[in-house]
């Protein structure tokens, strides 16, 4: 690339030529880089900047938060409550959502995050991220409510990660395909490292926590027992397996090199769908994934298409390489109900 092009520029570009971003959007999506960027801060001081470790709390899920998690959830509703541009916020760390104080503006837009995924990496020092999700108010609203949030992925406006790993870098989508920006520190900007990203249909990499192997369901069995018989059985190839344990950054691998991404429903707790968010985790990464020719399914429906009843939402999640996501959801679709 020959010209260094920042966030700013590519998004007024965006406004500008394709009429793809409002400006109350791109204000928007300025202010949660900015966010991402104290919080990239944060997490490379680590244990000098006293922000690890456990805050001894419990978030809505009856997860241990981290001192990390509630600090990136902090300095994401501090930098998007005042600007105007938002009605209200929710959080993987909050319980319920966060209509912005009477004492500034409200604005048209609903922001959803998982403030900092992968929680279990942080104290580790292995790559970890913020994922976000754009909603539109509903026009007929008028005070907020959590039913204004509950709104199917197909129906969002804008959506990303940043991934806080070697690299800094903030992905994005507005419905014109992917985009990629790696921090320059030296700047204190994102500037834009790839255009039009794209997943190969095919891939020989496949992303799953194999531990929970016993408690998977039929389908999910068959395809990953293929897999692994490699060269010699029915898929005459080889598979690589990665597992990162934030899906940050097993989610930016595919997106870089292709891959499939499953975190299925398992018998653990049968009663819960899955281990993964609907509205702040898995939305935000279908909808890029699908943006860079990919696929993401529960293993049934498109998870965009699918109808929220809560905020805190769980589903199963599969995700990456089209072939191989369209594979998985037809194993699951031949599959007896009783086969499990
Ligand atoms: P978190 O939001 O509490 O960090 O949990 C989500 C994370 C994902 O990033 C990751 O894919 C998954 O949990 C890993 O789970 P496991 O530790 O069961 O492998
Ligand atoms: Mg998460």
């Amino acid at each position: 690339m020959s010209k260094k092009v920042s966030l700013t520029r590519y998004l007024v570009e965006q406004q500008r030529v394709d009429g793809l971003i409002p400006s109350q959007l791109r204000l928007l999506l300025e202010v949660v880089a900015r966010a991402c960027k104290s919080i990239s801060q944060a997490v490379n001081k680590g244990a000098l900047g006293g922000v690890l470790g456990s805050a001894e709390s419990e978030n809505v899920q009856g997860e241990m938060q981290k001192k990390l998690d509630i600090i990136a959830n902090e300095v994401l509703i501090e930098a998007n409550e005042w600007g105007g541009h938002l009605a209200a916020m929710a959080s993987e760390e909050m319980d319920s959502i966060y209509v912005v104080p009477n004492r500034y503006p409200q604005g048209e837009y609903l922001l959803l995050f998982d403030p900092l995924d992968g929680s279990s990496n942080i104290d580790v020092n292995v790559s970890i991220g913020t994922i976000f999700s754009v909603l539109k108010k509903p026009s007929e609203s008028h005070g907020i409510t959590e039913t204004d949030f509950l709104q199917a992925g197909a129906k969002q406006v804008a959506a990303g990660y940043c991934v806080y790993g070697p690299q800094t870098t903030l992905v994005l989508t507005v419905g014109d395909g992917v985009a990629m920006f790696t921090l320059d520190r030296e700047q204190g900007t994102f500037v834009l490292t790839q255009e039009n990203v794209k997943i190969p249909a095919d891939t020989k990499e496949f992303a799953i926590n194999m531990s929970n192997m016993r408690h998977w369901d039929a389908p999910v069995k068959r395809y990953i027992d293929e897999c692994l018989q490699g060269k010699e059985g029915p898929r005459g190839k080889d598979f690589n397996m990665r597992w990162v344990a934030s899906m940050v950054a097993d989610v930016h691998r595919i997106l870089t090199r292709g891959g499939i991404f499953m975190y299925p429903w398992d018998k653990r707790e049968p009663n819960k769908p899955g281990k993964l968010r609907l509205m702040y985790e898995a939305n935000p990464m279908s909808w890029l994934v699908e943006q860079a020719g990919g696929a993401a399914t529960n293993g049934k429906e498109r998870i965009l298409d699918v109808q929220p009843a809560k905020l805190h939402e769980r589903i199963s999640v599969i995700l990456g390489s089209k072939n191989e996501v369209d594979r998985v959801t037809s194993y699951h679709r031949e599959a007896s109900p009783n086969d499990a």
